[in-house]
């Protein structure tokens, strides 16, 4: 038995890196039996068939799984939120961190299409984020900015590259390696949003780690329980150390650590307000799921 890491998944197929090849697997039926199924970035035992196709045979065990895009074992993602086409939207920023930080992956910022200049508040938002906490990296695929950062933090790393469709992905991953040729495409001008270019997800062999570009979204779904939800924002956590009530919902509830910390300006507001939305979001799933 053969071990190796998947790199790529497409059409039924299972591409698995052992170190010195890539060799094309199927998976075996057991594995839809059991509801699992083998994704980006699993490691894996593999029987190698030597006519160039194999099969997995066990999934080792995840130390954690992003559904959307589907990838295993990751260690941090690039959120990527272009500046202009599509416009920056905090609320979206809000829920990835949100969702990326429940999986407890670290979320590193990257602001895209810096190029594109317009009247807006990019900078103040930028600070506002740094000042939670977050790496932010500003980058224009266009006009080389930001590479240099990019490159240092895949080193040792497996990044996935996430964020809507049209935010200039793929842009970047070509930028950073011109020999890539990832397809890109042409931001529909009507909708104000991308046509989904990219269609799978694979690892990178890229600056010493591995990197997943992948497929952008129009939306994204949310799935955590509320309790998680009130732990997942890194600097949530620390300030509800001084919440009264445990699992604290940082809502209602009164002596709130969270709560004190927006009023005393170490939270920001709209983050904060951002959060109770999702939390209803959430707490309305829960009651249709339980009654
Ligand atoms: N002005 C400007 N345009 C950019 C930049 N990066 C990407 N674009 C444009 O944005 C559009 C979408 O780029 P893609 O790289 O295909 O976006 P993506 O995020 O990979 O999209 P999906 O694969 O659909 O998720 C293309 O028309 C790019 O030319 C940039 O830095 N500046
Ligand atoms: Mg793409
Ligand atoms: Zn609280």
């Amino acid at each position: 038995m053969k071990k190796g890491r998947i790199v790529k998944a497409l059409a039924g197929f299972y591409y698995i890196d052992d170190g010195k090849e890539v060799i094309q697997c199927r998976a075996r039926g057991k594995f839809r039996k059991d509801d699992i199924k083998p994704v980006v970035g699993d490691y894996v035992d593999f029987e190698d068939q030597h006519d160039g196709d194999g099969y997995i045979m066990k999934i080792g065990e995840r130390y954690n799984f992003l559904v959307r895009p589907p990838v295993a074992n990751v260690d941090q993602a690039l959120l990527v939120f272009s500046r202009q086409e599509p416009e920056f939207s905090t609320m979206l920023l809000d829920k990835f961190l949100l969702l990326i930080e429940y999986h407890h992956i670290k979320p590193i910022i990257v602001v895209s299409k810096m190029d594109l200049e317009c009247d807006d508040h990019i900078e103040e938002t930028i600070d506002a984020y740094q000042k939670a906490g977050y790496q932010v990296i500003k980058t224009s695929s266009k006009n080389n900015v930001g590479l240099e950062e990019i490159k240092a933090v895949f080193k040792d790393k497996v990044t996935v590259i996430t964020g809507q469709s049209g935010v200039g992905k793929s842009s970047l991953l070509n930028a950073l390696d011109i020999h890539l040729n990832l397809e890109t495409n042409q931001i529909s001008k009507a909708l104000g949003r991308g046509k989904h270019t990219t269609r799978h997800v694979e690892l990178l062999k890229m600056y010493d780690g591995y990197v997943a570009d992948t497929p952008g979204f129009s939306s994204l779904e949310l799935y955590m329980e509320p309790t998680d939800a009130a732990r997942a924002y890194h600097d949530f956590d620390e300030y509800s150390q001084n919440c009264k009530f445990r699992g604290c919902l940082h809502d209602s509830e009164p002596q709130c650590g969270v709560k004190q910390a927006v009023e005393e300006g170490l939270i920001s507001k709209e983050r904060y307000e951002h959060y109770l939305i999702y939390l209803q979001e959430l707490k309305k799933k829960k009651e249709k799921r339980y009654g």
